[in-house]
């Protein structure tokens, strides 16, 4: 617990000698005072009984980050081509710390696809992708994070202020506490980056010490991910996407919009693309064609439910196709340069 600094005490003084409610020099930051924290403290005491003197005080604490608000505006999945996105992730070294990451916990992994279906390597990818392995977990105060986004980001205040809400209910539900976790700019946390939220509905207790910690236990973590997964729906022993030797035009009806796969297997084959003869003809499907290396030139891969689901954890194609094609070369061994 970190002491109050000398100039909050002074500042509390001031404004005590001012006459001013003691409700104002509870808390020296600027949220509490807001009409906003003013509304988030309400919904904290009436809804979920927190004391408001803790709400108060924690607000108070809460720095608004401009790099925060800076990243948000800017993800990589928005401002980088399929080509510049890809590189970050598919390299050899985050291929073999991800065989190494696989080798370490087998057991768990193993584990985890007899409780919940989900692929060895589609867990690895992801906590890869995410963290590269639980190296990097995200260097800003959540408070900070989720206080900034939640009073200080308007196109997404509504969703933020509601993972504030969580993130107090998950520390007091763990046991946390609150001033201390850090995570990513938009507050997610541990190996597989979640946030409060699915903290709260998809973290599990997988290596039975009666604690769900995504945050330095990688064995609850691998249980969480594949947890995650199961919970949206993902199809044991379906493909994910293929690569397919061939291209559609812009414009085509067979390259439809959103991330849900809407047509079938059935529509590309008649179509006449060549289409691996495996798949069965009503398997839900979606054609993504993505900047090859030549600028001039597409990829054209098929999607399926499974590459829908993994954009359940990140609404992005280029994401999805990152984890993809990570998992491959996890299962493959190849150095996928
Ligand atoms: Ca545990």
């Amino acid at each position: 617990m970190r002491s109050l600094p000398v100039v909050h005490l002074l500042k509390a003084l001031v404004l005590m000698l001012c006459g001013l409610p003691m409700a104002a020099t509870a808390a020296a930051g600027q949220y509490p005072q807001t009409p906003q924290g003013q509304a988030f403290i309400r919904t904290m005491v009436e809804n979920f009984g927190f004391e408001a003197s803790r709400v108060e005080s924690l607000l108070g604490d809460a720095r608004r980050n401009e790099t925060i608000l800076e990243s948000i505006s800017r993800p990589a999945e928005k401002t980088l081509d399929w080509q510049s996105y890809r590189k970050i992730f598919i390299r050899p070294e985050r291929i073999a710390q991800g065989q190494e990451f696989m080798a370490a916990h087998a057991d768990a992994l193993a584990r985890a696809e007899q409780d919940y279906g989900v692929p060895p390597e589609i867990v690895t990818a992801i906590i890869g992708v995410e963290t590269w392995y639980g190296r990097y977990m995200g260097k800003y105060r959540v408070l900070d994070a989720l206080a900034t986004l939640a009073f200080d980001y308007p196109p997404r205040s509504r969703f933020f202020r509601s993972e504030l809400e969580q993130y107090l209910l998950m520390t007091r539900e763990q046991g946390l506490d609150p001033l201390a976790l850090k995570g990513s700019y938009a507050g997610a946390m541990g190996y597989g980056q979640f946030i409060s939220s699915s903290y709260r509905h998809y973290a599990v207790d997988f290596d039975g010490d009666g604690l769900a910690d995504i945050l330095a236990n990688p064995v609850d973590a691998i249980g969480s991910v594949a947890n995650y997964f199961s919970a949206h729906r993902w199809q044991p022993g379906e493909p994910v996407a293929d690569p397919l030797d061939a291209d559609l035009v812009a414009g085509s009806r067979l390259l439809t919009r959103g991330l849900k796969p809407s047509l079938q297997v059935a529509d590309f084959r008649q179509a006449g693309l060549p289409v691996p003869e495996s798949l069965s003809p009503d398997l839900p499907a979606r054609a993504l064609r993505l900047q090859a290396e030549d600028e001039n030139e597409h990829e054209l891969w098929l999607t399926y439910r499974n590459f829908y689901v993994i954009t359940r954890y990140n609404h992005s194609h280029l994401y999805a196709m990152a984890v993809y094609q990570l998992a491959e070369a996890l299962k493959s061994g190849d150095d996928g340069v």
